[in-house]
């Protein structure tokens, strides 16, 4: 190899790209979260200590692999009767823990980098994924107003994002996510099918060999 090859543009080293457009209005924002990594995760564990993670069914009788929690004034629930916003806790009787506002502020802020301004999410949900554990590809229609974004927060291990179409038999784009990195999906990609692949088992240095997906959204 010439020595001016080790030079050219391509074999530059360069830093990951810290925006990738997945879609016409659909970013993920790389390490977006990083600068407030130990306070959302401080965040989550004050919320499950009020509203611990669990298991729940979906309206077909399957019992989602992740296990999750809520916190805002709406959580997203599941069980026989469907899929829907609630403001209290089933499994405790009371309103989900308050929103903590390190989640609060970064969901405004992604929102508003990726284009949607005036994002100020009443809903968040805390899935947690151990090794195994996966979300099957669907669409998050149970939100009111659909010009709304979703903004959703990757910590501790990896894991490959599906991201799809609006029809369900679409191709879908595997993203893998890292500790730190936001995706937002909003205005004409609203409504794509998306889902989680089986989680690899890894080891993350902070958070431990488990997976955090924080999910906000407008949802009341
Ligand atoms: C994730 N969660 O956990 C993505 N959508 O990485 C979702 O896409 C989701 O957990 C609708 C309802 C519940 C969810
Ligand atoms: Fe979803």
């Amino acid at each position: 190899m010439h020595t001016a090859d080790l030079f050219a543009d391509d074999n530059t080293a360069s830093p990951l790209p810290e925006r990738v457009e997945l879609g016409a209005q659909s970013v993920l924002l790389r390490g977006f979260a990083l600068p407030v990594a130990d306070g959302l995760l401080s965040a989550v564990a004050s919320v499950s200590a009020g509203a611990p993670f669990r298991q729940m069914v979906t309206p077909g009788g399957y019992t989602m692999s992740v296990t999750l929690t809520n916190c805002g004034a709406l959580g997203w629930i599941t069980d026989r009767r469907g899929y829907r916003y609630a403001r209290q806790d089933p499994l405790t009787g009371a309103a989900w823990p308050p929103m903590p506002d390190v989640i609060r502020d970064l969901g405004r802020a992604a929102a508003r980098a990726a284009g949607f301004d005036g994002f100020d999410a009443d809903a968040c949900l805390i899935n947690r994924y151990l090794p195994g554990t996966k979300m099957s590809l669907h669409q998050d229609k149970d939100e009111r107003d659909m010009r709304q974004p979703i903004v959703s927060v990757s910590l501790g291990i990896p894991a490959i994002f599906q991201f799809g179409g609006l029809q369900r038999s679409d191709p879908t784009q595997r993203v893998p996510l890292i500790h730190g990195d936001v995706v937002v999906w909003g205005g004409v990609d609203r409504l794509r099918f998306h889902g989680v692949l089986p989680v690899k088992t890894a080891h993350h240095p902070i958070v431990g060999d488990e997976r955090l997906n924080i999910t906000l959204r407008m949802a009341g």
